[in-house]
């Protein structure tokens, strides 16, 4: 059998306002999550594709073995730190033992009811959004699970209308942020983690209520940089099979910077975009950083 014959049928589709993808989420499973039990140990990270979920997943891992790269390299990034909505690990949330790590694409109201008692801990991480368009229009190339777009244009339309996966990015940043005296939450951001990731590790360390040296925080700031984590292939996802991710046509760990919007968008294409964001986000207090 052939690569293409086996692989599985990926289609984009609606749960309950939120675009997933048929073979790796269940409508079934999701429905089930939303009562599954919380415990107080339990951390999320939120965040909406292409924000520094990976990058997350190795910091919050690094910090759980106190900066030791070694105690992370046993097992696949994905293992220790799943995404929660694939069907798999939805599956099984009630059995996987404590204390829980899991990232999450959901939005507020599709993640387990007892974190809005506060119960768990959530890292909400956002990134502007010109930077995750023009991430996410990369990764649908290289990711077979999404469909290859037509041409940049035609993805700027879906990003805008939310029909990709994780849906509109303006309902999933306008909804977190407005439910978020409800949960247990911490709001970072991509580029705050840019700018000074030392400063947002030990955010992030205070918040998970762990302790750590300077030393060890030093060794979390080390092993989580662009440039550490893409030669190491258990942190840049080398591993996952070509049925998933085309490794001859990308890498999850891509430029990693601020602002290589500016490489891809046209100056009508922006001046859109801008137009939309203000109508969409005019409201909203979050501010975003767009340049370095
Ligand atoms: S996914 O598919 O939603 O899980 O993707 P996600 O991990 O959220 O986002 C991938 C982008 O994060 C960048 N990244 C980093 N930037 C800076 N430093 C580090 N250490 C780092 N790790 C991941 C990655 O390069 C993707 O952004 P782009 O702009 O495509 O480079």
């Amino acid at each position: 059998m052939t690569e293409i014959e086996q692989m599985p049928d990926f289609r984009l589709i609606d749960h309950k306002g939120y675009k997933i993808i048929t073979n790796i989420h269940s409508p079934e499973e999701l429905e089930k999550l939303e009562d599954g039990e919380v415990y107080d140990d339990d951390l999320f990270v939120v965040t909406y594709p292409k924000s520094g979920t990976i990058w997350m997943q190795q910091i919050m891992t690094l910090i759980d073995a106190k900066g030791d790269l070694s105690a992370s390299q046993s097992k696949l990034t994905s293992e220790c730190f799943p995404w929660v909505e694939l069907t798999e690990f939805a599956k099984n949330f009630a059995s996987r033992p404590s204390p829980r790590l899991y990232c999450s694409h959901l939005p507020w109201y599709l993640l387990p009811k007892g974190l809005r008692q506060k119960k768990g801990k959530i890292i909400y991480v956002s990134r502007n959004p010109k930077d995750v368009l023009t991430s996410y229009y990369h990764f649908h190339f290289f990711a077979n699970m999404l469909e290859t777009p037509k041409d940049f244009e035609d993805f700027l339309d879906k990003f805008i209308d939310g029909r990709v996966n994780g849906g509109s990015w303006f309902d999933h940043i306008r909804g977190w942020y407005s439910h978020k005296d409800e949960f247990n939450i911490l709001f970072l951001t991509y580029e705050e983690l840019i700018k000074d990731l030392k400063t947002a590790i030990v955010k992030i360390t205070k918040f998970w209520g762990k302790d750590l040296d300077d030393q060890q925080v030093n060794n979390v700031v080390y092993h989580s940089t662009f440039r550490n984590m893409k030669t190491n292939p258990k942190a840049n996802y080398e591993e996952i099979p070509k049925t998933m991710l085309d490794q001859d046509k990308g890498s999850f760990m891509r430029k990693g910077v601020i602002g290589d919007w500016k490489n891809t968008l046209t100056v009508a294409q922006n001046e859109r975009f801008d137009q939309v964001f203000e109508e969409k986000m005019s409201d909203c207090p979050l501010k975003f950083v767009w340049n370095m």
